[in-house]
């Protein structure tokens, strides 16, 4: 049986954007980017064909597991060490070239890398960091895509405090764009949550200048 079938939260396909009013980003969000359909199919496809990986990182002297399964996906395939664990790009396949494509109608950016992160269960998550280093962080082209369960990615300036968290549910078929230099002012996280919750799978389709 399919894990994820989802008919009911939905009545339409109708896309609806939202563009986010905050200092110093470029964030818009697109619910429905993709049809419920192509939703359901796109997240059992990803669940069962990814290589998901389980990438360890080293917290004061321990081996620690990331809470969360991860793949890399770009134009050439590759070995990569982003963290302790040794890991691979995989070439495009079929459902992530589709992904790719329907993007590229809304942005006309070619996306060279794709990082997939599998939330199994409430448990998973990813702490506040912002994508890239340095000079890289302040014009880049992130484009999030969710199929699964709607988790809630909060934002927070990284250097004003006095400025006022943002929680954004993504939901299933999703598609959120954040671009200039958003990642240069923003951090981001997916907390952990105690509710019982089906899995997701998030994409994040990625861009830097040359
Ligand atoms: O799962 C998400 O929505 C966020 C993923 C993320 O922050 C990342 O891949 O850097």
């Amino acid at each position: 049986m399919d894990l994820f079938t989802q008919t009911d939260l939905f009545s339409t396909n109708e896309v609806h954007k939202t563009e986010l009013d905050l200092p110093g980003a470029d964030i818009v969000l697109f619910e429905n980017f993709f049809s419920i359909e192509e939703s359901n199919k796109l997240f059992n496809n990803l669940l069962k064909n990814t290589p998901w990986q389980q990438e360890q990182i080293t917290i004061h002297g321990k081996e620690v597991d990331y809470p969360r399964l991860t793949a890399w996906y770009g134009d050439i395939s590759k070995d990569i060490q982003y963290t302790n664990t040794k890991s691979k790009i995989h070439v495009w396949n079929a459902d992530l070239l589709f992904i790719k494509e329907r993007i590229a109608q809304e942005v006309a950016i070619k996306f060279k890398r794709c990082l997939l992160n599998y939330y199994r269960d409430g448990k998973d998550s990813v702490d506040w960091h912002q994508d890239y280093k340095g000079e890289q962080r302040k014009n880049t082209v992130i484009a999030s895509v969710t199929f699964g369960a709607t988790r809630s990615f909060q934002l927070k300036h990284a250097t004003c405090k006095d400025l006022k968290r943002v929680a954004i549910p993504l939901t299933h078929g999703s598609l959120l764009l954040m671009q200039g230099a958003t990642q240069e002012n923003w951090k981001h996280k997916i907390s952990k949550t105690t509710k019982k919750i089906k899995p997701r799978i998030n994409l994040t389709f990625r861009w830097l200048p040359e």
